[in-house]
């Protein structure tokens, strides 16, 4: 019997003066072949991390609907018509309801959503006494309010706040034709205050736009790039929801999905890679792919903010069939 070996340069790293990635770098790593991408993400997985371990998120949306931006995929937004009802905001008592619940479930990190394009000084007031006493719980602590204002990350972070999620959500090029009532600047801005105040950054984005391959590496180069490299890069699969301009948006094909996770964890190698929205429609086989390809944190909890997610025994189940470990 012959047997064949293949090798393989290895794969591109950030440019040896800048330390920076460079576009046509990242969409080289897309363009390996599948398994060898996935076998050189999981290889860098097991250099920094557990991979028999996974970080559990939960999330609540303490304000719902409403929303003045006009993000194409976002079903709480105003000038979308989605079954979406506007909700005042719900009271400390039942947010820390909430996050009991979590931490009973099994969750580490409680994250609040709020469809704000970024808080009133007012608004963020109130969100202070829920994050102290979900902190006092003993759970990691996010917030996902929008873009901050001078100040604000600091009154968040002196009430117990760990994590900040702000997403960039596409590329550069493409950000125009998904939200127009901001600009990719504001975020970088905003994502540059919650650095400054000592708090962990949560950032990533979604795929599944009707974005091109070269869109997702130049999505993925922006976050490698950060500096300090988020703590925490979700990755979300666009749930169409009826009503948004995105509900027709075409299907990625699932590898193209374990790709973008993949090429995340070989350019982030230190940071926490989360399987994010859209994980209900994966199979479970998809599912551990994307662990094996570098993924090691989920949402975690029925309900996403405003859509479903795998349930809890669903999750359970499978976390035990694959042998993972919460964190
Ligand atoms: N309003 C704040 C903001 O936009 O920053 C915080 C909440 S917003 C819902 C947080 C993130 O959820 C968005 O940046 C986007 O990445 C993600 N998201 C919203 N709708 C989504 C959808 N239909 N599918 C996947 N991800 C979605
Ligand atoms: C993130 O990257 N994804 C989460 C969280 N950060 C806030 C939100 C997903 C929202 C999915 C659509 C919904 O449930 O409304
Ligand atoms: Fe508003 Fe955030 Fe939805 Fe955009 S993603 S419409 S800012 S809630």
């Amino acid at each position: 019997m012959t047997t064949t070996t293949l090798h393989f340069t290895r794969p591109p790293t950030p440019h040896p003066e800048t330390e920076l990635w460079q576009v046509a770098d990242v969409e080289a790593l897309f363009a390996l072949p599948f398994m060898e991408l996935v076998f050189r993400a999981a290889e860098v997985h097991r250099q920094f991390f557990d991979p028999n371990k996974v970080q559990l998120s939960t999330l609540l949306s303490i304000k719902t609907g409403g929303c003045s931006e006009d993000c194409g995929y976002c079903p709480q937004s105003v000038h979308h018509d989605t079954a979406v009802a506007d909700e005042p905001m719900l009271s400390c008592d039942e947010v820390v309801a909430k996050a009991r619940q979590a931490k009973a479930a099994g969750a580490g990190r409680f994250c609040m959503g709020a469809a704000w394009r970024g808080p009133k000084d007012a608004d963020l007031e109130r969100t202070l006494a829920m994050i102290a006493d979900v902190k006092a719980l003993g759970l990691e602590t996010c917030a996902t309010f929008g873009l901050l204002a001078d100040g604000q990350a600091e009154r968040l972070k002196a009430a117990g706040l760990d994590y900040y999620n702000h997403n960039l959500d596409t590329a550069p090029d493409k950000y125009g034709d998904i939200i127009s009532t901001r600009a990719y600047e504001d975020r970088l801005d905003t994502l540059g205050k919650v650095r400054a105040a000592g708090l962990n950054v949560c950032c990533g984005g979604i795929v599944g736009l009707d974005e091109t391959r070269p869109d997702r590496a130049a999505l993925i180069c922006q976050l490698a790039n950060l500096d300090p490299q988020p703590e925490s890069v979700p990755i979300n699969n666009l749930v169409k929801v009826d009503g948004t301009p995105l509900s027709d948006a075409e299907e990625i094909d699932w590898t193209e999905f374990v790709r973008a996770v993949a090429v995340a964890r070989l350019t982030m190698p230190k940071s926490y890679i989360r399987l994010s929205a859209g994980r209900r429609a994966m199979p479970e086989a998809m599912q551990a792919l994307c662990f094996l390809a570098g993924a090691n944190s989920v949402f975690y909890g029925d309900k996403l903010l405003t859509t479903g997610n795998p349930d809890v025994t669903a999750d359970r189940a499978l976390m035990a069939k694959l042998d993972l470990q919460p964190l």
